[in-house]
């Protein structure tokens, strides 16, 4: 009978982990504790550079082993101990064909998903949508060039205490990049002064935002929800401070949404940006 209880509680315990483990692989969009490989993959991108990470551990693993095996053979088969007199063999030509070709068709079951998954990457799809995201110092500012003329600035929200539930620290920011689910979406980025990278880890993109030039790349998020990355690229002082947040929602919420952007952010050239005129550090 004991044993009988201990069983499920051994059960019990097991399915806790399991469902637990379940409940962080659900968790998306940021870094979570004792997070083990990547973020939740939403893009075919980010889901294929998975694919290849796990393709190259098996092969790497595979490799490796091959080896160690070979090793032992020759520590043990081969030592002065147990092969007094040694062969004096010093080519096979089979063998030496072999371990030539077989690294070269190595490297080419590497090279082909390799290169296929660079060029899905860099191949921009035509576009659902285009955004454009400016690295200042130190935040993020958006434009939806094709959607009308506004632009509105994302800081990261530093009082601890406005901060909501579903925002984490030092990645929550006031106003985020919103994006509909299931659309194409054509980033476009640049820097104001210096160089900024904008990194989305669940989507698989970084692309550096270069003062004087436009860098472009794009995703495709197949899940609804939240999604933080941040500054990757080593731009100053508060480079840490100014993270990512991309919400992705229905495309009727973001008509919304973007309704609504247009009247609060309607660009009017003649006034400054309210950031710069607010705070002077970042209009630095
Ligand atoms: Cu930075």
């Amino acid at each position: 009978m004991l044993g009988f209880k201990r069983l499920i509680a051994l059960a019990g315990a097991i399915s806790c982990l399991v469902t637990g483990f379940a409940a962080l692989a659900a968790e998306p969009g940021h870094p979570t504790d004792w997070q083990l490989g990547f973020q939740t993959a939403v893009t075919p991108v980010m889901d294929d550079i998975e694919w290849f990470h796990s393709y190259l551990v098996f092969l790497i693993t595979a490799i490796a082993g091959f080896v160690l095996v070979l090793l032992l053979i020759v520590m043990i088969r081969f030592n002065a101990r147990s092969n007094p007199t040694p062969s004096r063999t010093t080519h096979n030509t089979v063998l030496e064909v072999a371990w030539t070709m077989v690294p070269v068709l190595i490297l080419v079951t590497i090279a082909i998903p390799s290169f296929r998954l660079l060029f899905f990457q860099l191949n921009t799809p035509a576009a659902d949508l285009t955004v454009k995201a400016t690295g200042k110092q130190w935040y993020w500012s958006y434009s939806y060039p094709d959607d009308g003329n506004f632009e509105f600035d994302s800081l990261l929200i530093r009082d601890q205490a406005k901060l909501k539930p579903d925002q984490p620290r030092l990645l929550g920011v006031d106003n985020e990049l919103v994006v509909p689910v299931n659309k194409t979406v054509r980033v476009l980025t640049t820097g104001a002064k210096v160089i900024h990278s904008f990194a989305v880890p669940s989507f698989g993109i970084t692309i550096d935002a270069i003062p004087g030039r436009v860098n472009e790349t794009w995703f495709k998020a197949t899940r609804e929800g939240i999604y933080y990355g941040q500054c990757s690229e080593l731009c100053g002082r508060d480079h840490a401070f100014m993270p990512i947040a991309v919400r992705v929602v229905s495309e009727q919420a973001f008509n919304d949404w973007l309704g609504q952007a247009k009247q609060k952010w309607a660009r009017d050239e003649s006034a400054p940006s309210s950031v710069a005129a607010a705070d002077p550090v970042t209009s630095r």
